[in-house]
């Protein structure tokens, strides 16, 4: 296994200012070409050359610079924020509060809305896969290294052969991760399987990791008698008891008050565990901006249904498990858009790491698109959750290379050559396979047999899938209720009568 003797957790804010001090810092990534030289990461100190390099590593186009530039709706405060660390011993001058001594101040400042550096974004690799010199990391065995690249390759043939699936007709729907194969692998490999998994749904990965079959797959996408769900969910939404994965649903967001109710369970039974609950950058602003959840909400409401007012739980996710103490990691990938929506039509804040600090929760940006940086924040967040007791918030910045989903055409609303820089200069795949590489211990015969032999896999699971029987219909109307109420007798005699009616509208593979 890997070793990690480096950092005792309860030390790492410490550590990480330590690092910060130093020009830790000058080699992560500053996300914003725009700021210059890097004077908002390093606090106005001059950057080695080879550091200049890390960041600002390509020629910006255009349209990438607008999408950067969006991102730059984060306004940094002209004034300091210095006056907040300003403590005070004397009584007069203080106020005893519930949490500490406030110190009374004549000088009316209000706190500024963001502060002028960005929060760094702690990576290890390179955007070419070399190891960053001095970079704090943990490290891997071959044995886990291997393992790792193979799931994430596994994952884009899954999403290749999938997507065209859905194209052909063959499966309703289908949702790529391209471009966060390194946040699902690494992140799943840092855990220990009795670590309970509360997923959005770009984080397939996590189950492929722990041992989901392709067979388990594609039963569940071709909603066969095989699939879990037994044919009742749309593709995608998995689901395993036995690795420890909530089955997703797709309420955005709904999975972090459970993932916090949850945790706080594995607490009080003194479990060695934590909840890791997954959440994209629209699940952390969902209702407030989202105005497509405020008219589902709006709607359910006018239907009488006020317990569906589902809102902000990302918030409340975080503050219950604050209060509570909960061992959960919040892992958010902002991914830049929520369907069509940017980052920057979603909150005005430093991404969503800041918020950590708000509701008394450590926090870190790390750059999702190196599987190492991940696997070690992942780590050093489980070992904190589990030993102290406490919840983590991860920040992964990245990129949704694909659509949204295959009912998405995302070039009707952002630029191509944004997608393709991503895809290529930035891809997460391509970049832990170099580093594999220069260690030895992956060759280009190695990857031409592992490329042919999922595919060879996958498809044959495919088949079998969509040979494999449907669930029977009256599966619709079980699994609620030990007795099932009228109503639901009701609505299963009249979609039987409604079949028997139109028998060519309905699916012929059916069983009646
Ligand atoms: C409560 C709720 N509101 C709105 C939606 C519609 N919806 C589905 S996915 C999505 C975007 C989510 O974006 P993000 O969380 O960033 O995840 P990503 O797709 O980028 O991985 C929205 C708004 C929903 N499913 N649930
Ligand atoms: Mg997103």
């Amino acid at each position: 296994m890997a070793n990690w003797g480096r950092i005792s957790s309860r030390t790492i804010g410490n550590h990480i200012r330590k690092r910060t001090n130093q020009g830790f810092i000058g080699s992560t990534v500053d996300i914003n070409p725009s700021s210059g030289s890097s004077s908002a990461l390093n606090g106005g100190r001059s950057v080695s050359d080879q550091n200049r390099r890390y960041l600002n590593p390509l020629p910006w186009s255009r349209a990438t610079l607008s999408w950067f530039q969006r991102f730059k709706s984060t306004v940094a405060a002209k004034q300091h924020d210095s006056f907040l660390s300003s403590d005070s011993d004397d009584d007069h001058l203080s106020l005893d509060f519930p949490g500490g001594k406030v110190s009374y101040t004549c000088d009316m400042n209000f706190i500024s809305e963001s502060s002028q550096a960005r929060v760094p974004c702690y990576r290890v690799l390179d955007d070419d896969g070399e190891l960053i010199k001095d970079c704090d990391f943990q490290q891997v065995s071959k044995e886990v290294a291997v393992k790792m690249y193979s799931k994430m390759v596994s994952l884009q043939i899954m999403d290749t052969i999938f997507y065209e699936a859905q194209r052909q007709g063959r499966i309703s729907f289908y949702l790529t991760s391209a471009g966060e194969e390194a946040i699902n692998i690494a992140s799943a490999a840092a855990l220990t399987e009795q670590d309970i998994i509360l997923p959005q749904y770009r984080e397939p990965g996590v189950l492929l990791w722990r041992g989901f079959t392709l067979q388990e797959f594609a039963d569940q996408c071709f909603g066969n008698k095989a699939d879990y769900g037994k044919g009742r969910q749309m593709p995608i939404h998995y689901g395993s008891k036995e690795h420890n994965f909530f089955t997703i649903s797709s309420p955005i967001a709904t999975q972090l008050p459970q993932a916090a109710g949850i945790a706080y369970s594995l607490k009080m039974d003194n479990k060695k565990a934590c909840v890791v609950s997954y959440i994209g950058d629209g699940g952390t602003s969902e209702v407030s901006t989202l105005t497509i959840s405020y008219f589902i909400c709006l709607l359910q409401f006018a239907h009488g249904y006020p317990n569906c007012f589902l809102q902000g739980d990302f918030h409340a996710g975080l503050n219950f498990a604050a209060v509570m103490e909960a061992p959960v990691i919040f892992f958010c990938r902002n991914n830049g858009w929520a369907i069509s929506t940017n980052v920057s039509e979603q909150f005005r804040s430093d991404g969503i790491v800041v918020k950590g600090r708000a509701y008394g929760i450590r926090s870190i940006r790390v750059d999702g698109n190196d599987a190492l940086a991940v696997y070690t924040a992942v780590s050093a967040a489980r070992e904190m959750a589990v030993n102290e007791q406490r919840p983590i918030l991860i920040e992964a910045l990245t990129y949704r290379v694909g659509h949204h989903s295959t009912s998405d055409d995302s070039t009707k609303y952002r630029q191509l050559d944004e997608i393709v820089y991503w895809k290529n200069a930035r891809n997460p795949v391509n970049r832990f396979r170099n580093w594999v590489q220069s260690n030895g211990w992956w060759s280009e015969q190695e990857e031409t047999q592992l490329r042919n032999s999922v595919r060879k896999q996958l498809l044959e699971a495919i088949q079998v899938a969509e040979k494999t029987e449907k669930p029977p219909l009256s599966d619709m109307f079980t699994d609620v209720y030990d007795y099932p109420p009228p109503n639901l007798e009701e609505q299963e005699k009249h979609l039987r009568e409604t079949i028997s009616r139109h028998p060519t509208d309905y699916s012929s593979d059916i069983p009646l």
